[in-house]
């Protein structure tokens, strides 16, 4: 996870611990902070309306990423080895994960952390949503042909993803691609999603029905439709750029 976001680990306690010759010692009882902790919104949650609705933003952020989080720092307890790891690395690991049950329930979790993490950094209130810019503009056109042609591609990945899952604009060898993945995979995770181009996520489209249905109801085209007036470009750009 780059710095823009919020993936921050808890400062574990220490001791004072002045006396001369003592160590620092962590504080890791079974009562020891929790790795993952959310960031608040950054903006309110009534900031994208009309396009997305304060209450589904609320439900969204305040209970579905709350969820991902509290299982995902449940599965980690007692496991030091991954509950020390970056959220990024954690991802890329997963395969070799050989507890399947476990692998399963950080996949869906710790995915479900990222791409939500990842999704509220990526929106932005509908005047200061703006452009694809510089490289980020060279690259769409040269991969798509034209701005709304991407907008088209992207769009039929997010309408023809089956069940719950995510669109995604991704980075790779300098170019941008298309993909998609089911449940809360990510493109950050070699190994375990077969169908889906691995890359540098730019730009997230959440479809799981708890992302629109208060107010798109089964309307997904809709919701799609709207999305675009509230992505962040300025922040996609910069992903862009970051990714070399
Ligand atoms: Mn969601």
């Amino acid at each position: 996870m780059t710095s823009e976001t919020h993936l921050s680990r808890r400062q574990f306690a220490v001791t004072g611990a002045l006396a001369a010759g003592a160590a620092l010692i962590p504080l890791r009882s079974a009562r020891a902070a929790a790795p993952f902790e959310q960031a608040a919104l950054p903006y309110a949650f009534d900031a994208l309306e009309p396009h997305i609705d304060a209450k589904t933003m609320e439900i969204h952020h305040g209970k579905h990423h709350a969820a991902y989080i509290k299982n995902l720092n449940t599965a980690l307890e007692g496991k030091d080895d991954l509950a020390s790891k970056s959220l990024d690395d954690l991802l890329a690991g997963l395969s070799a994960v050989e507890d399947k049950a476990l692998q399963t329930t950080l996949r869906n979790n710790g995915g479900g952390h990222w791409n939500h993490a990842f999704f509220w950094e990526t929106l932005a209130p509908s005047d200061k949503s703006g452009k694809p810019s510089g490289e980020l503009a060279k690259a769409i056109e040269a991969a798509f042909g034209s701005s709304d042609a991407f907008k088209t591609a992207f769009g039929e990945a997010a309408t023809k993803r089956f069940g719950s899952g995510w669109a995604w604009l991704i980075a790779k060898d300098g170019k941008v691609l298309v993909t998609s993945t089911p449940n809360q995979d990510n493109p950050l995770m070699p190994g375990l999603v077969p169908d889906a181009e691995l890359g540098v996520p730019l730009l997230g489209l959440d479809v799981w029905e708890h992302a629109y249905y208060l107010h798109y109801q089964n309307r997904r085209a809709d919701y799609i439709a709207a999305w675009w007036n509230v992505v962040n470009w300025d922040r996609v750009s910069a992903r862009f750029a970051d990714a070399g």
